[in-house]
């Protein structure tokens, strides 16, 4: 694991210098802003979840050739998440969001620790693990409670019920990544956190900003397809990094 002390203290200042100036800011995250608070990347060391691997679980084809066992992943996940707490990353990036004019946090996370730390305009591209949609009326719900009874059943139509998250080979919703592809294109700065950087068209995001002119900043313990064509790699824990980013 990379530490602190093989950052570079002259980017890191350099990289806080143009976060300083920029009116504006998009941000994308990935699963490792929220490792620091005990949640399970996707990939990697670590990277398991329950003995599946997110390719396995993640899939509409998985949930119509066995809901339950999707749905006791995602139950098992809840209960993991529900008591977690948003960590000194999280934070850094709420108080940023509140003295920048123009500021986007765009995540792939599902877990809801941004809003919990305080972050505002967020656009959540997977989806949310505590929402549900029905798969027959598509009603939609929110909440943090288990269900005595997996699959759970929609009380309007009694039709199956399944995470309102975006698994592979779906669609994301249109309107939130055009929001998301709008902030890339227009920001100033775009910082990349705790993310892969494989799964698609997320990761576009970052590439579009660079295009149209953004300073890219990757924050990550580990270099990613990114880190290469970034003006600025730093590599450490986001937990440690972004408070020191942040730093006037
Ligand atoms: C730290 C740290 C610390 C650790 N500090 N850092 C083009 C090319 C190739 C393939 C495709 C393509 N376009 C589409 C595809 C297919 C596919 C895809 O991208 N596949 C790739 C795997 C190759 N994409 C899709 O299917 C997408 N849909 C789509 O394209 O639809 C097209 C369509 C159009 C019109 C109609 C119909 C269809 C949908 C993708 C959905 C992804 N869903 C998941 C599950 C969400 C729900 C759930 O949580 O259960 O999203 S999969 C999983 O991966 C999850 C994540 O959001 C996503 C990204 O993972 P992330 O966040 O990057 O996590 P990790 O684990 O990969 O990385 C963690 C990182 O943190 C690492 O780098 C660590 O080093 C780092 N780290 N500790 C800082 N302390
Ligand atoms: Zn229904």
């Amino acid at each position: 694991m990379n530490g602190i002390n093989q950052l570079n203290h002259e980017s890191l200042a350099r990289a806080r210098s143009e976060i300083f100036q920029a009116d504006g800011i998009a941000v994308l995250t990935g699963a490792g802003i929220s490792a620091e608070s005990g949640v399970p990347t996707f990939r990697g060391p670590g990277g398991l979840w329950n003995n599946y691997r997110a390719e396995e679980l993640a899939t509409p084809e998985a949930f119509r050739r066995d809901p339950r066992l999707v749905w006791e992943w995602y139950q098992w996940r809840r209960n993991l998440m529900a008591e977690k707490k948003p960590n000194p990353g999280h934070l850094a990036l709420a108080e940023l969001e509140e003295r920048t004019p123009d500021f986007t946090l765009i995540t792939q996370n599902v877990d809801g620790l941004h809003a919990l730390a305080g972050s505002r305009n967020i656009l959540e591209l997977h989806g949310s693990i505590w929402r549900t949609r029905c798969v027959s009326c598509g009603g939609k719900a929110a909440g943090r409670e288990p269900w005595p009874e997996l699959p759970p059943r929609c009380p309007t139509c009694r039709g199956l019920v399944r995470p309102d998250v975006v698994w592979f080979g779906e669609a994301l919703n249109e309107a939130l990544l055009g929001r998301a592809f709008a902030a890339a294109s227009a920001c100033r700065v775009m910082l990349v956190v705790g993310t892969s950087a494989l799964v698609q068209p997320a990761a576009t995001v970052a590439w579009l900003a660079q295009k149209a002119g953004a300073v890219l900043i990757e924050v990550n313990v580990e270099p990613t397809p990114l880190s290469a064509r970034a003006q600025f790699s730093l590599m450490g824990p986001s937990g440690r990094i972004l408070p020191l980013l942040i730093e006037k």
